[in-house]
């Protein structure tokens, strides 16, 4: 596509968008001013750098062995460079305690310190990004029978909490060094395959490990604390002690975000329903955009109903600075720079849809017409968003359309094949 193309097809879309009382100029500004969380684990299968090529457990299953996955820091930082490259827009990375940089010294997670991340700090500033965290209860020994701040064993519980107490202090030092806010998400994987003697302890046990982690007031300016629930994992089908409706309450109570991941429910229930539930009585929450396929939550994001329905909640009610957005997703079966570009394009071309159609899918329902909000809400659907992403991704510097594949096969040639 040349400039004038794609300037052309604007400037006939934003014509159309006119008419019908939508501002083209006014959604492109508010979507610029969305930061989207790009998850660090899609680079390396979430493998981490504690002991390079240890086995993923607690649950948590990639498959596929598509060449050229990072493996080290480098290497990963190397890769969302790539990426970013390729995404409009100023975002965020998400980062796990195991891929602090330990200078090949055993440094257990219990004993991790702003100091191990330093290096993603100064990569953070040099790019402008956000930085986000998360502790890391699983792949680890005192993780192996999968219970963690839910373990009935005293000490196993003492390590789990420093580690949560340190990962806050990491996310606060994140906020302080880079001036943004940093949101460090408690998930833990403990659970039951099979049917639970005791449905209460564990809760029990965990509410209070929370309570532990949680005790020293943190700015909120630097850090937020955010608890994710799950329905179920593999392993743990038959109980999850960090359940949705333990959380849901937990946080309500001490004032935690909630943290929805869109893989973690039903197979047939959403995440975008919940949105506007959670927001009447929590200020802030955290998404893990993810899709679900059978059994696995963490497929790559596409453009499908549930993303659009999830961004449109954001978008219709205005709730882009209160919901903070982060992919969670991990697919090793292809080019995992692919897998990244194409999520976070996606994330954000959901966005820019929404962002369009808000004004006109309201007019029906304001008029108490109901006949004209499906109307209208069908009609939006082929309303040409299409060349307003094409001009938002050239305004930004970054590939239009499908032109991002070639840079990434290119990256593929000249750097992954040679891992
Ligand atoms: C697991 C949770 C969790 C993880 C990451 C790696 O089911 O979704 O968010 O995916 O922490
Ligand atoms: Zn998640």
């Amino acid at each position: 596509m040349t400039h004038n193309n794609i300037e052309q097809a604007f400037v006939l879309a934003r014509e159309r968008y006119a008419a019908l009382g939508v501002d083209v100029d006014h959604a492109l500004k508010t979507l610029a001013t969305i930061p989207v969380s790009l998850h660090c684990w899609q680079g390396d299968d979430v493998g981490g750098f504690e002991n390079a090529g240890g086995a993923l457990g607690n649950g948590l299953a990639v498959t596929g062995n598509y060449p050229g996955k990072a493996r080290t820091p480098e290497e990963l930082r190397a890769d969302l460079d790539m990426t970013l490259s390729l995404v409009p827009g100023k975002h965020r990375l998400n980062l796990h305690a195991f891929y602090g940089e330990f200078g090949g010294k055993k440094v257990d997670r219990d004993e991790i310190t702003s100091e191990h991340f330093k290096n993603w700090i100064a990569w953070a500033k040099k790019n402008g990004l956000g930085l986000d965290f998360n502790p890391t209860y699983f792949s680890h020994p005192k993780a192996a029978d999968g219970f963690t701040l839910t373990s009935p064993d005293k000490a196993i519980r003492k390590f789990w909490i420093e580690h949560g107490i340190r990962s806050r202090e990491i996310g606060a030092a994140f906020g302080k060094a880079l001036g943004k806010t940093c949101v460090t998400n408690v998930w833990i994987p403990d659970g039951y395959k099979d049917t639970p003697a005791d449905r209460v302890a564990p809760r029990a046990r965990l509410a209070e490990s929370l309570d532990a982690i949680f005790k020293k007031p943190i700015s909120p300016k630097l850090n937020l604390d955010a608890v994710e629930p799950k329905l179920f994992g593999i392993g743990s089908e038959s109980y999850v002690a960090g359940s949705h409706e333990f959380y849901l309450a937990y946080a309500v109570s001490r004032k935690k975000l909630l943290t929805l991941d869109a893989g973690h429910y039903h197979p047939t229930e959403g995440i975008a329903d919940k949105i506007s539930s959670v927001l009447e009585f929590l200020p802030e929450i955290l998404l893990h955009v993810s899709r679900g396929v059978r059994w696995d939550s963490d497929h790559v994001v596409i453009l499908n109903d549930d993303l659009l329905a999830i961004a449109r909640e954001i978008a219709v009610n205005g709730f882009e600075k209160r919901v903070h957005i982060g992919l969670d997703y991990f697919d090793a079966s292809i080019n995992r720079v692919a897998a990244w570009t194409i999520g976070t394009r996606n994330m954000l071309r959901a966005l820019l849809i929404a962002l369009l159609e808000t004004p006109l899918i309201r007019t029906g329902e304001l008029a108490g017409d109901f006949t004209t909000r499906l109307a209208l809400q069908e009609e939006a659907k082929s309303l040409p968003f299409g060349a307003v992403w094409d001009f938002y991704c050239e305004s930004k510097g970054v590939p239009v359309g499908e032109a991002w594949l070639a840079e990434v096969k290119r990256y593929e040639t000249e750097v992954l094949s040679k891992r």
